[in-house]
Parts: C-alpha cells; sequence; structure tokens
C-alpha cells in the first residue's frame, strides 16, 4: 500500500534515555521495513526537562517535544502513548492514557507491583472492548531465534518440557563506582537486576514453553550497598538487588532455575535459555543472537548433537522483513519487529501480545521471587499463574 492511502498512527514516546532512544528509532525506521497498514507518524516526545527534551527530539526524528506527559492526552495527533520511563511511573501514565483512548506500549516490567499490574490488566481489558490495544514491551520475544524456539516447542519438537535453565547476565554494576541511577532505587525501579532483567526470563521461559512459573524459592542479595551520588558529594544506599537467584516449577511438570545478575563480570548482555525436552533441547545466547542451537533426541546417536541454526532465513520468524540469510539482526531489530507486530494489531482490531495479562503474570512471578527471598528462601506459590 502507498503511503498516501494508509491511515497513519500518530505516536508519541515518553521517555528518552536508553528506552526512548531505542523505541524512536524502531519507530522511525519500521515503515521503511514492513509493509504496514498504518502509517507510523513521529508526533511527539515527552520528557521532563524541555531543553534536553526538544534536543532529543530533534536528534531522534519527532515533529514535536512536551515537557508533562498529560499534554498527550488531549493531543489529536497522539493516538498511541509508548512508555519508555522508570517502573513507578507506568500505572499513572498508562491509566490516562487508556482511559484517553490512546493505545499504549509499555516497557517492562509492567509496573512496580501486582496490584499496579493488575489495575493495568484491568484497564487495558476494559480499554480493548472499545478498540484501544495495549502491549508490555518483552521485547526479546520478537528475536527471531527466541520466537523460532518457541515454534519448535509448540510444534513439539522438544517433546515434553523437563528442565529450563534461564539467565540474564550483564555487568555495568561489577564496578563498585559506577554510580547511582534510578535502577538501583527500589521506590523507582520496584528491585533491580531481578525486575530490569529476570523479568525478560520469566517471560521468555513463559512465552517458550507455552507454561507458567506456578512457584519459585528465591535468593536475592546486594553486594555493593552505597555507591557514588551522581550529582552531590559521597555515597548514597543502594536498595535493590545486584543479583537474584531462583527455582520454579513449571505448569506442565518440569523444573525451571532463574538467574539475573548485574555483577557477572565479563557478560555483557547474556540472555541464556536452555531447554531440555523429552524429545530434545535448545540453547539461545542473546550475545550471540542470531543462533539456535537445536538438539534432535529422535535422530540416530551416531550423527545427534546439538545443530546450530542460523536463524536468518526467510522462513524464520521476522528474518524474511529485513536482510538477506546471513546477514543478522542486532539488538534493536527486536523492537521493530515488536512494534511492527503492534500496528499490524491495531489496524486489525485485534490485541497484540505480550498483553497486559502476560505483564501482571511476570509481575505476579517477581513479587512471589521478593517474599520467597524475604522468607529464608521457603516456597510461593504463585496465585493465578497464567503463562
Ligand atoms: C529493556 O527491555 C531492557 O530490559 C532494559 O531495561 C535493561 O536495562 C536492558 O539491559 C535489557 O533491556
Amino acid at each position: 500500500m502507498s503511503s498516501t492511502n494508509r491511515p497513519r498512527l500518530g505516536v508519541a514516546v515518553v521517555g528518552h534515555a536508553f528506552m526512548g532512544r531505542v523505541h524512536s528509532h524502531a519507530w522511525r525506521s519500521v515503515d521503511a521495513i514492513f509493509e504496514l497498514p498504518a502509517r507510523p507518524v513521529l508526533s511527539v516526545l515527552a520528557g521532563r526537562d524541555i531543553g534536553r527534551t526538544r534536543a532529543a527530539a530533534t536528534r531522534l526524528g519527532w515533529a514535536d517535544a512536551v515537557d508533562d506527559w498529560r499534554a498527550l492526552l488531549e493531543r489529536d495527533d497522539v493516538d498511541l502513548i509508548d512508555i519508555c520511563t522508570p517502573g513507578d511511573t507506568h500505572a499513572e501514565i498508562a491509566l490516562a492514557a487508556l482511559a484517553a483512548g490512546k493505545h499504549v506500549l509499555c516497557e517492562k516490567p509492567l509496573a512496580n507491583s501486582v496490584a499496579q499490574a493488575q489495575a493495568m490488566a484491568a484497564a487495558a481489558e476494559r480499554a480493548a472492548r472499545d478498540g484501544v490495544r495495549s502491549m508490555v514491551g518483552f521485547t526479546y520475544r520478537r528475536v527471531p531465534a527466541l520466537a523460532l524456539a518457541r515454534d519448535l516447542v509448540a510444534r513439539g519438537r522438544l517433546g515434553a518440557i523437563r528442565h529450563v535453565r534461564a539467565q540474564y547476565l550483564q555487568d555495568w554494576l561489577a564496578d563498585p563506582d559506577a554510580p547511582l541511577s534510578w535502577r538501583l532505587d527500589r521506590q523507582r525501579a520496584g528491585s533491580g537486576a531481578l525486575g530490569d532483567i529476570g523479568a525478560h526470563i520469566i517471560d521468555a521461559t513463559q512465552f517458550v514453553t507455552g507454561e507458567a512459573v506456578t512457584g519459585v524459592s528465591a535468593l536475592l542479595d546486594t553486594f555493593v550497598t552505597e555507591r557514588p551520588r551522581p550529582d552531590g558529594p559521597g555515597r548514597g544506599p543502594v536498595t535493590v538487588d545486584d543479583a537474584a537467584l531462583f527455582l520454579g516449577r513449571l505448569s506442565g511438570g518440569g523444573l525451571a532455575s532463574f538467574e539475573a545478575s548485574r555483577v557477572a563480570t565479563g557478560r555483557k548482555n547474556a540472555l541464556r535459555l536452555e531447554l531440555n525436552g523429552t524429545r530434545g533441547s535448545l540453547s539461545f545466547d542473546l550475545e550471540e543472537m542470531n543462533v539456535l542451537w537445536f538438539h534432535d533426541q529422535d535422530e540416530r546417536a551416531e550423527t545427534a548433537g546439538f545443530r546450530r541454526i542460523l536463524v536468518t532465513e526467510s522462513e524464520h520468524p521476522y528474518a524474511g522483513a529485513w536482510w538477506p540469510p546471513g546477514h543478522g539482526l542486532g539488538y534493536d531489530h527486536a523492537f521493530g519487529n515488536e512494534i511492527a507486530d503492534l500496528v499490524v494489531a491495531i489496524a486489525a482490531g485485534k490485541d497484540p501480545d505480550p498483553s497486559f495479562a502476560d505483564g501482571l503474570a511476570v509481575q505476579r512471578v517477581l513479587a512471589a521471587v521478593q517474599a520467597s527471598a524475604a522468607d529464608a528462601g521457603r516456597w510461593h506459590p504463585i496465585a493465578g499463574a497464567r503463562p
């Protein structure tokens, strides 16, 4: 369809730090890559400081800048609000946006508490009745290799899932002099490595297996308890975890282990997932994100073994929209895939996934991990667990 006869989808992003930049880049490029049923228009970037927001808007390609997200609610040139702010603001912005009839994309974790996530999921369900859509940004679902992993599991190629080994390892807090930021403040972020990156491996596990985490036993630790204040002398308290380690049970009967750390020296962005099923196994590492390893247990022992699949063929999820086989994708492409799916769902009048209900499901696991860790690692079942 040519750009003239497609409806426009006016977009606003709230926040212009790491996530705001990645999302802006994806909104700007997505229409050039995918054949979309609506044309995303980069209407407004919202921030807190108008000078900095204007500068970011110019650089990132936004037509306008505002210093209060509430200004977006009344604007006719905004159909969708994309929330890229710290977790303590997600619920307020998302609830107001949905009430104003704006579609919402919200970064993960969905909220800072189960109560907030419940209110958001309920509001999303109500809004969907009026055609207003919402999605939570578990972007790794749109990495082609993980989408392929899910397809293989759904097609029964792994049989019954016995084990999931999930890790998300980074090292940007290994330096004890790395400064404080909102990500180290429990009031703003909800938790540390747990919510920031642990949320991703919980969602990836539930997404790839199609099963729910039904209970956990957990340990959390903060190795560096005070860090330099970024804008003043001295050090201030770190109020979140540096690392989270937990065991989980899956609704299909399998066993899962989870490890999230921001002090794992040498590991930069290593989201690793290994699944062992009765018919085979899969292994993935985000630091080599175009590759999926697959072992087929039904093959003859003589030649069986982990096979390296380069997930860049047009048969593979999302890959065909991008470059020729072998010309791999990177971190930002998954956001383009996510946004393309969102635009298609909005135009088709369908609910995109992951939904706010999926975000709530992850939030329940996060809360159970925190409760278990505060309770000497005792087993905490997850009420109403759903994949
Ligand atoms: C966004 O999806 C995100 O979770 C960030 O918030 C993390 O900090 C990043 O390391 C992984 O991606």
